[in-house]
């Protein structure tokens, strides 16, 4: 094996993230939360004309909410702070259609205060869901209303802390209450909302939260509601337009987001968004839908295993409670997650590598479980191979690789093989790792050895994990 002696890391090849996306990067999974007049009108979206005193959740624990969540593994929480309804759930000073008109703590009551107190003391990141269309707003898609937005915008990221992400839905249905004008109102959605002012607060007001939408900046729909990336997905990404003309939230060839685009310059990485019942709100016909432990885990490998996030929707029911069904299921998929990747067998056998840039960068660092140390090869040496011999057959039916993401991602095509009897067999083959890349076996299976051979990569490697498990849940 070739050990050179270079102790400078590799120079970054291809765009690269942010110091927010890498941290980011880090989140994997967070959750969402959609409560609005719709829990309580049984509907997925409010015309604009329901009466705040509907809204009216009669035992709401912002607590419960969070414990819910964090036990389902979740790093933070995303909050419908107003829905396309418009109804806002904090005490907005730019309209009267608020939380303040409802019943709920006598008129007094700030709920976004509550949930984003409670994801602080629970140590979970707080983030913020505005929607841009707003159907009860007199003056929506007049002149006036992008200033509103923006008005909203700067309140909520003003006045509760840390925001870790600020989410711009892309969809604008057109029809509404529009205070009571009831009318079909279009914009034109590449111009109407000014979108790069709407950035520029964020930046202003919270340099470290991500933004996503439709076109990011920092983050990317993939595409579908249903919680998947493609394979491969990319982290580089630059969405068009419908039409082919400049992209806007709402306007892009949105499919091309599943698997994004390998050669772009922009890192823009993907999110997952699914809810964990069929709608994004609670309604009492979907407590028998909830998904299963098993549901989520095949989400979790197909979003967080494709280097996406995986953003899952957990609707309060009409009390102001994660309902006892989905507190089920996120304790069951919060459990595993956390036994699943406990113990990394990498660890207890031998790893060997194909060549090495320097010490700094030597095999040891792919199971030191840090994100930041890496193997890295010499300049010019794009392939490579690590190995992993155990010293008797050991049972994996999970395997984690992540590349140095900081360097870009660099890997364009990998295989991973093992050994059984004597004899190598293919395991995988696939193209994109980035952040992270999972694959799961069928099942159980005894190997002797395991390696990674990465095929072709844009610059010489940096992988700072190959990880190796046994999911005894199977
Ligand atoms: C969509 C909205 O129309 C849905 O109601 C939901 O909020 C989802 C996350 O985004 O565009």
């Amino acid at each position: 094996m070739l050990i050179a002696a270079d102790t400078n890391p590799p120079a970054p090849a291809g765009a690269t993230p942010s110091p927010r996306q890498l941290a980011w990067h880090q989140m994997e999974t967070y959750a969402f939360m959609h409560f609005s007049p719709n829990t309580f009108t049984d509907r997925e979206w409010g015309y604009g004309d329901e009466d705040p005193k509907q809204f009216n959740p009669t035992q709401f624990d912002a607590n419960q909410i969070v414990r819910s969540v964090k036990a389902g593994g979740m790093k933070g929480l995303i909050m419908v702070c107003k829905h396309h309804d418009g109804l806002c759930l904090w005490p907005t000073k730019t309209t009267t259609h608020s939380i303040a008109q409802s019943p709920w703590r006598g008129g007094k009551g700030d709920m976004v205060r509550e949930i984003s107190d409670a994801c602080r003391k629970q140590g979970l990141k707080f983030g913020v869901y505005l929607s841009p269309w707003d159907r009860n707003h007199p003056v929506y898609g007049k002149a006036g209303y992008p200033d509103v937005y923006r008005a909203q915008l700067t309140e909520l990221l003003t006045n509760y802390g840390e925001v870790f992400e600020v989410w711009h839905d892309g969809a604008n249905g057109g029809d509404g209450y529009y205070g009571g004008a009831r009318e079909t109102r279009s914009i034109d959605r590449r111009t109407y909302y000014d979108w790069p002012r709407n950035w520029e607060i964020v930046r202003r007001l919270q340099p470290n939260a991500v933004i996503f939408s439709d076109v990011g900046p920092d983050i990317r729909w993939v595409g579908n509601e249903s919680g998947f990336a493609g394979d491969p997905c990319w982290a580089t990404y630059s969405p068009v337009g419908e039409d082919g003309t400049a992209a806007a939230p709402g306007f892009t060839k949105y499919k091309e987001g599943e698997t994004g685009h390998r050669n772009s310059q922009n890192w823009l990485p993907a999110e997952c968004d699914v809810s964990i019942r069929p709608g994004w709100f609670w309604h009492a016909a979907e407590d028998d839908k909830v998904r299963s432990v098993e549901n989520l885990k095949d989400l979790y490998f197909k979003s967080v295993g494709r280097g996406a996030s995986f953003l899952l929707n957990v609707p309060p029911d009409r009390r102001g409670l994660v309902h006892e069904q989905d507190v089920v299921a996120l304790k069951g998929f919060g459990d595993w997650l956390q036994k699943a990747f406990s113990r990394d067998l990498a660890r207890g056998g031998q790893i060997t590598v194909s060549s090495v840039r320097g010490p700094r960068f030597a095999a040891n660092a792919l199971t030191d479980g840090k994100r930041d140390t890496y193997w890295s090869t010499p300049d010019g040496t794009t392939t490579g191979t690590v190995e992993v011999s155990f010293a008797k057959p050991t049972a994996v039916n999970i395997l984690r690789i992540r590349e140095a993401i900081a360097l870009g991602q660099r890997v364009d095509e990998f295989t991973v093989e093992g050994e059984r009897d004597g004899r190598w067999e293919p395991v995988f083959q696939g193209q994109s790792i980035g952040s992270c890349r999972l694959i799961r076996l069928e099942k159980p299976t005894e190997f002797t050895k395991i390696r990674l051979r990465i095929t072709q990569a844009t610059g010489s490697l940096a992988i700072s994990e190959f990880g190796l498990f046994l999911d005894t849940a199977g």
